[in-house]
């Protein structure tokens, strides 16, 4: 079983000082709405510990080790390869980190775009990467961390919204997972 000591020593020497505090954010914030939710806590808390763990390469690197090993690139990932972060996130998660739960696997490779019908353990890091507490300057933040608690499927959809609000002025780079996501949560909640 991957050691989570071990791993957190890795992440703090690979990752910027910034980014492996918003990593420990993630990784106990996850571990909250796990128990909130019952979501197995330590799964939840080693996503969220290796959500980011490709977050370091630039796009060329990105683009380079996505390709090396085998992984499919979109175009509208060869055009913005900081979305290949969290798919390259996963297989290093499996390979490197020695994770292999598919269920956490599969919780880092959506963490970016999210996708329709995320399971527990993908909507809670999907979720406790947007309000993590050193994450600050998002749209709507002090709702959404407080409706995170009370209604997931909300707070995820809420987090769609916004993302692809952000995003509309470029629409060529939004990714088709996140499309379909927004397009599944936002049904969800019109039905009822
Ligand atoms: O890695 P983090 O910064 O912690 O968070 P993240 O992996 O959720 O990435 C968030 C960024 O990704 C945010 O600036 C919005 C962007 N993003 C989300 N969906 C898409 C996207 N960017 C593009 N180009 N296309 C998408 O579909
Ligand atoms: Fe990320
Ligand atoms: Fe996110
Ligand atoms: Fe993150």
């Amino acid at each position: 079983k991957p050691d989570r000591l071990t791993i957190k020593e890795k992440l703090r020497h690979k990752l910027g000082i910034g980014r492996f505090e918003h990593t420990l954010g993630v990784a106990y914030t996850s571990s909250c709405l796990a128990m909130r939710y019952g979501c197995n806590p330590e799964d939840a808390e080693l996503g969220g510990l290796l959500h980011d763990c490709a977050k370091q390469y630039d796009n060329s690197t990105l683009l380079k080790k996505s390709l090396k090993y085998e992984l499919p690139v979109s175009e509208t990932e060869r055009q913005n390869p900081s979305l290949l972060h969290a798919k390259l996130g996963a297989y290093l998660a499996q390979h490197k980190y020695d994770v292999q739960n598919p269920e956490i696997l599969d919780a880092i490779r959506y963490h970016t775009t999210g996708r329709p019908a995320m399971t527990l353990l993908e909507k809670i890091i999907y979720v406790a990467d947007y309000i993590e507490p050193r994450r600050f300057k998002a749209p709507n933040l002090e709702k959404i961390r407080r409706l995170a608690f009370v209604d997931l499927d909300r707070a995820v959809y809420e987090i769609m919204a916004d993302t692809l609000d952000y995003l509309k002025e470029m629409p060529d780079c939004i990714d088709e997972t996140t499309r379909e996501a927004c397009t599944y949560y936002q049904t969800l909640f019109e039905k009822n």
